[in-house]
C-alpha cells in the first residue's frame, strides 16, 4: 500500500517535489491520452514540459463542469476501458450527467484518502461504522464504505433512508462511527429522540464523518450534542474523486487537503487569478495521481480559503477552511451577496428557532423577494402570538445586523419543513424556472 503517515507528515519541501513530479506525470498523461487536453493545452500555447515548477501551473488552462458534460460519457478517460474498474456519475438533474471513471488504483487511493479521516477521528480497526450516505452513482456511499474497509472498520452498508431502521441498527449493533450528510445526521438524531432515546447516552456513537453539503457552526454543535459525538467534516466531489479530498482532524480549524493526491489553488472567480494563502475565493483542484479521469485546474465553484499555518496534529498537508457555499448558490438579496450557510449560522444563534429552514426566492412585479421559512423549536413554549411576533422581529434584526439583508420571515410549526436523507434542499428559486428546487452543493 501507498500511504501512510510518511505522506501525511512529509516535510513541505519534499511534498512540493513530489507534487511537481506527480503533476508533470499527470499533465503528460492528459496530453498524450485525452484529446480535450491536447486541444486545451495547444490553445493556451503550453505543453506538459512547460511545467518546470509548481508556479508554472497558472499558465495551464482551467477545466470546467461544461467540459465534463461535453465529454460525456468517456471522452475524458485517459486509460483504455479494460483498465476502468468503476464508474460514478452526477445525477444530471441540472444538465447532462458527468461521468467519472476509476481504475483499481484510483479506488485504492480513494479508500486510503477517506481512511485518513477515520484515523483522524481516532477510530480504525474494530470500529463499527454505519454508512448512511446513499449508495449508487453518488460517491458518498461507496466512497465512505471503501474508506471504512481500508481503515479496518466493520462497515454496515445501510445506505440512506429508512430512518427508524438506521436508528435501530445504530443501537443494536453498537455503531461507533456514523457517516452521512449533516442534514441526515440531524434527522437521525431528532427521530431517535422522538422514539424515546437519548442518543448521547443510549448509543455507543463516538464520531460522525459528515459532508457533501455545508453545515454551520450551530448545526454542527446541535448534531454533536444530540448524538454525543465528535463532528468531523469531509469534503469531496465526484468530478475529482468523491468524499476524502479533504478531511477534518479536529486539532485546528479546517480540513487537511490530501496534498499528495490533489493540488489546491484558490482563485478570484472574476479575474481567475490565483490568490495568496488565507484569502477566500474559488477552490480549483488539479489531480496528481488519478489514472482514469485526471483533471487539470478543475474549477469546483466551492468557496474556501487555504490555511497554511502548521497544524498541531503534525500533518503537513495544508488545510482548507470549511466550504461556505458555491458561487452558483450565492444569493444576491437586494444587492447583497449571501450564502445560505451564512443565513443558517444566524438562525442557529436565535433561541426558539430550529436549524431547519428553507429560502424561497421569487419575483413580485419587477422586484425580487426572498422569503425565509424557519421552524419553531419543538420544546419552545409560546403562550402568546405576541411572542411569535417578537421572535420574527429578533431574527429579522439579527439577519439585518449580521448579513445586511432584509427578508420576509415566516415561522412555521415544528417538523413542517421537509427533512432530507441526503443533501438538504435549502433554496427554492422560482425566478429562473417555476418550481425549480436547487439543493445547496448541487
Ligand atoms: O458530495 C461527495 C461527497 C460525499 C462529499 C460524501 C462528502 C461526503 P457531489 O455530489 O459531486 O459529491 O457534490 C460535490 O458538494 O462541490 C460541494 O459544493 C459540496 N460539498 C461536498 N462536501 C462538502 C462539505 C459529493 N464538507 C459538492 N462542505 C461540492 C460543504 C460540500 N460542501
Amino acid at each position: 500500500m501507498f500511504f501512510q503517515e510518511e505522506f501525511e507528515t512529509m516535510p513541505r519541501e519534499q511534498l512540493r517535489e513530489l507534487q511537481l513530479l506527480r503533476m508533470r506525470d499527470t499533465f503528460k498523461r492528459c496530453y498524450d491520452n485525452v484529446d480535450f487536453y491536447k486541444k486545451a493545452f495547444n490553445g493556451a500555447g503550453v505543453v506538459p514540459e512547460d511545467l518546470k515548477s509548481l508556479d508554472d501551473l497558472r499558465k495551464f488552462p482551467f477545466t470546467v463542469k461544461q467540459d465534463m458534460r461535453d465529454a460525456y460519457p468517456y471522452k475524458l478517460f485517459a486509460v483504455p476501458m479494460d483498465k476502468v474498474a468503476r464508474i460514478h456519475a452526477s445525477s444530471g438533474t441540472t444538465g447532462q450527467a458527468t461521468v467519472v471513471g476509476h481504475t483499481a488504483g484510483d479506488l485504492a487511493r480513494w479508500g486510503e484518502c477517506f481512511a485518513r479521516g477515520i484515523r483522524m477521528a481516532d477510530l480504525g480497526p474494530g470500529t463499527v461504522m454505519q454508512v448512511a450516505y446513499g449508495y449508487g452513482l453518488f460517491t458518498g456511499g461507496l466512497g465512505a464504505h471503501v474508506g471504512g474497509e481500508v481503515a479496518g472498520c466493520c462497515v454496515i452498508p445501510a445506505s440512506s433512508g429508512n430512518t427508524k431502521r438506521q436508528i435501530q441498527m445504530i443501537k443494536d449493533m453498537g455503531v461507533e462511527l456514523l457517516a452521512c450528510t449533516p442534514s441526515y445526521a440531524l434527522l437521525i438524531a431528532d427521530s431517535a429522540i422522538e422514539m424515546g432515546y437519548d442518543p448521547a447516552v443510549d448509543f455507543k456513537l463516538k464520531a460522525g464523518i459528515f459532508g457533501a453539503e455545508p453545515s454551520s457552526d450551530g448545526m454542527r454543535r446541535e448534531i454533536a450534542q444530540k448524538l454525543g459525538i465528535r463532528y468531523c467534516d469531509v469534503y469531496g466531489l465526484s468530478e475529482i474523486m468523491g468524499p476524502g479530498v479533504a478531511m477534518e482532524c479536529g486539532h485546528g480549524e479546517g480540513l487537511h487537503f490530501a496534498e499528495d493526491h490533489f493540488y489546491p489553488e484558490i482563485i478570484d472567480p472574476d479575474t481567475l487569478e490565483p490568490l495568496p494563502d488565507g484569502e477566500w475565493g474559488e477552490l480549483v483542484i488539479t489531480t496528481l495521481t488519478r489514472e482514469c479521469t485526471p483533471l487539470v485546474r478543475y474549477r469546483t465553484r466551492d468557496i474556501s480559503r487555504i490555511i497554511a499555518q502548521p497544524c498541531s496534529c503534525g500533518r503537513t498537508h495544508r488545510r482548507i477552511d470549511r466550504i461556505i457555499g458555491r458561487t452558483d448558490d450565492m444569493l444576491i438579496i437586494r444587492g447583497v451577496n449571501v450564502f445560505p450557510s451564512q443565513i443558517e449560522q444566524v438562525i442557529a444563534e436565535v433561541p426558539g428557532i430550529a436549524t431547519q429552514y428553507q429560502i424561497t426566492v421569487g419575483t413580485r412585479g419587477s422586484l425580487d423577494y426572498v422569503e425565509l421559512a424557519v421552524e419553531m423549536a419543538p420544546d419552545f413554549v409560546f403562550d402568546e402570538i405576541r411572542q411569535l411576533e417578537g421572535l420574527k422581529k429578533k431574527l429579522a434584526a439579527e439577519l439585518k445586523s449580521n448579513l445586511q439583508i432584509a427578508v420576509d420571515i415566516r415561522i412555521v410549526e415544528p417538523h413542517t419543513i421537509e427533512r432530507s436523507e441526503g443533501k438538504a434542499k435549502r433554496v427554492i428559486d422560482l425566478r429562473k424556472n417555476t418550481g425549480t428546487i436547487r439543493g445547496i452543493g448541487k
